[in-house]
């Protein structure tokens, strides 16, 4: 087994030097104790990421720094911050906006929208980021599922994605403002955000939190149906604070970067509430991905620990060494990755040409927070994601010949025992940083789990979808997904959602949307369209099918290439037979869809 080995200089001070010892002395009771609590009673996220700082007198330190898109940018210390999100706190109460509301944001990555984030946190309003990349379907599927009362955005986003179903949308009551043009728009309940921050205290008591209490709300797809509202509670930032530590290895004046957009859940779990707990400081890029730039920022602004994506790291890779030509890139002490399989190819790319050792990260929307990962201080297995996170339990429940879940008489899952095999991967359930519920879709929550404590004696599992292999040293191989949703660019993207929209068009009798794997961004989607009878098939009508879907869900979800066919396989009840369209499309026997993923 090819093992990159670190240099143990740089290593000195790392977190979780012996892995097997802290297993085995961790408890959750010990990591919620290395957080404060809120002086009133309960656990209050925004508290334990800012005022908690200004408490012990590192208000000084700055907690984020935004790199303008084109402009200079901002810098926010922590007690600037505290202030700012007050003030934002202040803002939502005296529209009337009670606790238990939830705020979605639909921006790019502005300092206003991370404040409005923590503020509406101290308010206790729930909070649910949307990537300001989707079209008005995916913002109305979700605002509407979750009654949002709340929308910061900005005057452009809410002109093209918001106004044209704002009467579909009849929860909404307050759109605030932020950017260019704020001012501009005379519709109900819509005002620019700047004034009320100015007139706005910046003093805030925040109210005794129950740490059940819903604080993030990230949309997530899945093979059926559409978008789940996976719910968070304030509880949760006991695992992102320990994560934080222990796997981005964090540590008081690192300077740190996490790539990704909070309309994400890794924007959210590690672009704002880890890094804040542990009191470093984080660069915010506003700008969208260029290599030559991010390889600058990674030396000017002396990153020392650097999160991102495998998408983003082939890039790199494919922008070839010119990019990085001159920059010293010796500041970066860790650098971690997550949300696709990271080649080993990447890994070792990462070793020779950078001199960076990157470290593989898995976790879900659902989980909240790392649960698998490679650790500063231990040997990396290039094509691994590394070992459980101490506390999380991770097991595979094996899958039978037509991959349905194998289970025991009393639903408990049949887990499997030898080193090698594969498997559903599984965590004993719970973990502070579970999700509580898919919003108003309790059966859909209840689908995710097997076994019952209280019914058997044995454990409750919750179930991940993705197919996996454990080796004999405990380390965890990613093998694929055992259902249909993409993964293009790390994005997840419900196949149902896309064949939706297409489905709209009226040439169109059925959709059939699959990914399609592809060098870059992991999966291409890519669209199967039998028409109705009178139709013929041309490249007018596919484009018109691309400009509909694109126009409809946006740039990140729409599909990039559309096919013709003269019948899509269904089921006997009529459900498209997307596993067939992909092994067709591979060249693959039917079914035959094992091969596909990364193993040991
Ligand atoms: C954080 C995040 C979750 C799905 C997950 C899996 C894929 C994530 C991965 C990985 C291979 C890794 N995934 N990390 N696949 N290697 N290190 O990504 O959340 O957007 O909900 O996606 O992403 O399939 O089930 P989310």
């Amino acid at each position: 087994m090819q093992e990159i080995e670190k240099d143990r200089e740089t290593l000195a001070g790392a977190n979780l030097v012996d892995y097997g010892a802290e297993r085995e002395s961790f408890t959750w009771t010990a990591a919620r104790a290395l957080l404060d609590g809120l002086p009133a009673g309960g656990l209050n996220i925004a508290y334990e990421a800012v005022d908690r700082h200004v408490a012990h007198g590192r208000g000084d330190v700055v907690a984020l720094r935004f790199l303008g898109d084109e402009g200079p940018g901002r810098e926010l210390t922590y007690a600037e911050l505290a202030d700012e999100t007050n003030r934002f706190a202040n803002v939502l109460t005296g529209l009337g906006v009670a606790p238990g509301a939830l705020m979605f944001g639909l921006s790019g990555r502005r300092p206003e929208l991370y404040i409005a984030m923590l503020g509406a946190l101290k308010a206790r309003c729930g909070v649910s980021p949307l990537f300001s990349a989707f079209g008005p379907e995916p913002v109305r599927q979700r605002m509407e599922r979750g009654h949002g009362q709340v929308l910061i955005t900005t005057a452009a986003a809410y002109r093209q994605k918001v106004a044209p179903i704002r009467d579909e949308l009849p929860d909404l009551h307050h759109v605030l403002l932020i950017g260019e043009g704020a001012d501009a728009i005379d519709a109900p309940g819509v005002q620019p955000l700047a004034p009320l921050m100015e007139s706005a205290s910046g003093e805030f008591v925040i109210a005794p939190t129950d740490p059940e209490d819903t604080a993030f709300v990230h949309f997530t797809s899945g093979t059926t149906g559409m978008p789940k509202g996976a719910v968070h509670v304030h509880e949760a930032v006991v695992a992102h604070h320990v994560t934080g530590r222990l796997v981005l290895d964090l540590h008081p004046g690192d300077v740190y970067w996490c790539t990704a957009d909070p309309g994400w859940v890794t924007g959210t779990s590690y672009g704002l509430v880890a890094p804040l707990t542990c009191g470093v400081t984080c660069i915010v890029d506003e700008a969208e991905f260029d290599a030559v730039r991010w390889y600058r920022i990674l030396e000017e602004q002396r990153v020392t620990v650097w999160y991102t994506a495998p998408t983003a790291l082939r890039m790199l890779m494919k922008a070839g060494p010119a990019a990085h030509a001159g920059r010293d890139l010796s500041g970066v002490r860790h650098v971690c990755s997550v949300g696709e399989p990271l080649n080993p190819e990447v890994v070792t790319w990462g070793d020779e040409e950078l001199g960076l050792a990157i470290h593989d990260t898995w976790w879900q929307t659902e989980t909240g927070a790392i649960m698998v990962a490679n650790y500063a201080a231990l040997p990396i297995r290039p094509g691994s994601m590394g070992r459980p996170v101490p506390g999380i339990d991770v097991r595979l429940v094996r899958h039978d010949d037509a991959g349905e879940r194998v289970l025991e008489e009393d639903g408990s899952p049949v887990l499997v025992e030898e080193a090698g095999e594969e498997g559903e991967l599984a965590i004993r359930a719970p973990w502070p940083s579970m999700m509580r519920a898919y919003l108003g879709a309790p059966e859909r929550y209840a689908a995710c789990f097997a076994g019952s404590e209280a019914a058997s004696g044995k454990p409750l599992w919750y179930l991940s979808g993705d197919l996996a292999r454990i080796d004999a040293d405990g380390y965890v191989w990613f093998v694929g997904r055992g259902d249909d949703v993409i993964k293009s660019a790390g994005h997840l993207i419900g196949p149902f959602e896309v064949e939706s929209v297409l489905m709209e068009h009226p040439a169109v009798a059925e959709a059939g949307v699959i990914g399609v794997p592809d060098p870059m961004v992991g999966e291409q989607v890519k669209a199967f369209v039998e028409l109705k009878t009178g139709f013929e098939p041309s490249d007018g009508l596919r484009r018109e099918l691309v400009a509909l879907a694109r126009r409809r869900l946006g740039s990140a979800v729409a599909p990039r290439q559309i096919d013709f066919l003269p019948h899509l396989p269904l089921t006997q009840s009529g459900k498209i037979m997307r596993r067939v369209l992909k092994a067709r499309e591979l060249g693959l026997p039917e079914g035959d869809l094992s091969t596909l993923g990364s193993t040991p």
